[in-house]
């Protein structure tokens, strides 16, 4: 029998014939057509860009025979959410002038902007450039924008772990100058001869790959859902360094039985020295050994599922040399670092709330878009967006506070104090109108699900928290698949119910209910959260509760 080697999938050949990520793109960009071709949409992923359609316009616009409301989506790498004023008010000049009017956080730290037209991506390419941002390697198989713990990117200077976001985001950045030929400068590509770096190739990674980097104690970067984790630890022997994880991943398909979330595991120990180089190999290893036939199944998990973590460690090991045994690490709950809080040298930090990382104003002229930026009128503050969202003005003087909180107040912001706990971490993913693959709403559902769940724990009695997070579709983008409740699209009007995760981040949920209508989410969620009240044990979370009891 001939064993035949699996078809590599057509974005494979896509990739292969790009000219290292050139294509038809600058064709393409300056035709006239509102849209691109497939082959185009590939490839513009590389540079941070979705091609999209509104998709509350679509059925019509199909039946009355007219084209697709074809616009574009450009997502800004931003490594550990941190952000200088100046970058801040670009990207709020962006979202005025090009885009759709919102700034969108996203729960990697990154900022999207949703509704720009093809003939403006390359303004935006060289407005961002001239703000030392850009879009390049924000999508696309290559090594993601990196999650860095805010405290951590906020911390003293001389903390050797503060730079790694930007250490790992030089040294994976695709070495392609593509994307400054195309989008910035302009000019047609004139390349040949151009070396792309040994671990991508010409084919770069099967698929995308994910790093977070965690706080020593808490997990707000969900650390374990990551292709890679940073986990700072000390070691008996060598000091300061990191817990690597790997395998971590959370979007699984409907229609391939084979998919799954799954969670990282320890893979080792590596000082501060070292980190740069193990990645590298994690990320060879990955490039070597993922599915190329199958995106579906492409990701690194699958790799560490069907070697096991040791057949994976040997493979690392035999493209880095010795890997040493992790040392224990233990996280607490995420910190969603929203308020007032005290940084170093006398300053303090505030964390601002963003339902579903939406940042826009309310009417013209009012509301946290315009906040921010009056906020930011004369003061030299630091801006750090969260994994949740959320985003956070640091280095303001303590006399200052009271003027930050009256301006927020006067755009109708309301400081946590206000927030209803389910409102405080609920996440969700943009979903419709601008989502291709969403099956179901998310973000525009949001605060009705959060009002709906709120009135099912107020029903309770306490103050009880609850972790709400809500995607369109399984892949995952707002996490659901590790938090408390998840309520996930399953088809247009249905969604699939998970119980049992929660802010540690460490532990899958699992489902309790399908193909449930949304407003059918709180009888579902009632009996176990009357279970929780009757049942759970003194100050016992209800994830954990519903972990310890098993749902029914
Ligand atoms: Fe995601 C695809 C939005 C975080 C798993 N994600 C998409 C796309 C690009 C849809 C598409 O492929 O056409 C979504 C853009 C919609 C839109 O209109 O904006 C999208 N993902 C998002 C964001 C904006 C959600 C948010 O509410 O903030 C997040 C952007 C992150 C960033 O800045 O880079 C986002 N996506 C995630 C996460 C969470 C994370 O990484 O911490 C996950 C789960 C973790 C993981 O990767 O396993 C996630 N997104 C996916 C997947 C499933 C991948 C897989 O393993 O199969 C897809 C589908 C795909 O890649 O084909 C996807
Ligand atoms: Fe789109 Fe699904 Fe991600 Fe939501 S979870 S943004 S619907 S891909």
């Amino acid at each position: 029998m001939t064993v035949t080697e699996p078809t590599a999938s057509p974005v494979e050949s896509i990739k292969a014939a790009s000219d290292l990520l050139r294509g038809p793109l600058a064709a393409e960009l300056a035709a006239p057509e509102p849209n691109v071709t497939h082959d185009a949409e590939q490839l513009l992923k590389f540079h941070g860009v979705y091609a999209q359609d509104d998709r509350d316009q679509r059925r019509a616009r199909s039946l009355a025979g007219e084209s697709l409301a074809y616009s574009f989506m450009i997502r800004v790498a931003i490594p550990g959410g941190r952000l200088t004023p100046a970058q801040w008010l670009a990207l709020d000049a962006i979202a005025d002038e090009i885009a759709d009017g919102s700034i969108r956080l996203t729960t990697r730290q990154a900022v999207q902007f949703h509704g720009v037209a093809k003939h403006d991506l390359r303004t935006v390419a060289s407005s961002l450039h001239a703000h030392l941002m850009t879009s390049f390697g924000a999508c696309g198989d290559v090594v993601r924008n990196t999650v860095t713990c805010p405290d951590l990117a906020l911390d003293g200077a001389d903390d050797p772990r503060l730079d790694v976001a930007t250490r790992i985001a030089r040294a994976f950045k695709p070495a392609t100058s593509a994307h400054w030929e195309i989008f910035v400068e302009g000019a047609l590509a004139a390349s040949g001869g151009e070396l792309e770096h040994d671990f991508y190739g010409e084919t770069y990674l099967p698929r995308k790959f994910k790093i977070a980097i965690a706080h020593p104690g808490e997990n707000c970067v969900d650390v374990y859902a990551q292709d890679l984790g940073l986990v700072p630890a000390t070691h008996p022997g060598l000091g300061g360094g990191f817990v690597v994880l790997v395998g971590g991943g959370l979007g699984r398909s409907y229609a391939q039985e084979d998919t799954f979330a799954r969670l990282a595991e320890p893979l080792t120990f590596v000082t501060h020295d070292e980190v740069i180089e193990l990645i590298g190999a994690v990320v060879a290893t990955y490039r070597d050994l993922g599915d190329r036939a199958n995106r579906r199944r492409a990701r690194l998990k699958y790799v560490v599922a069907d070697l096991g973590l040791a057949g994976f460690a040997a493979q690392v090991a035999r493209r880095y040399g010795p890997l040493r045994a992790p040392v224990e690490i233990a996280l607490s709950a995420a910190d969603d670092h929203l308020g007032w809080h005290e940084d170093r040298g006398g300053r303090w930090r505030l964390g601002i709330r963003v339902g579903a990382g939406r940042v826009r104003d309310a009417s013209p002229g009012l509301g946290l878009r315009s906040a921010i930026r009056e906020v930011l009128e004369g003061r030299d503050l630091t801006l750090v967006i969260s994994a949740q969202q959320d985003l956070i003005v640091a280095g303001v003087a303590a006399g200052d506070r009271d003027a930050i909180d009256q301006i927020l107040a006067r755009h109708g912001v309301r400081g946590v104090e206000q927030l209803g706990r389910v409102e405080r971490s609920a996440l969700a993913c943009p979903a419709l109108p601008t989502c291709g693959q969403a099956l179901a709403e998310a973000e525009r559902v949001l605060p009705s699900v959060v009002a709906t769940v709120q009135g099912e724990v107020d029903r309770l009695g306490g103050a009880r928290k609850l972790q709400l997070r809500m995607t369109g579709c399984p892949n995952g983008c707002a996490r659901p698949a590790v938090a408390e409740v998840g309520v996930v699209g399953r088809t247009k009007s249905t969604y699939d119910v998970y119980l049992g995760g929660g802010p540690r981040g460490d532990r899958l949920a699992r489902v309790v209910a399908e193909k449930v209508k949304l407003d059918a989410v709180g009888e579902v969620l009632r009996p176990h959260l009357e279970r929780w009240r009757d049942e759970g044990r003194e100050g016992e979370t209800f994830g954990d509760f519903v972990d310890r009891v098993g749902a029914p």
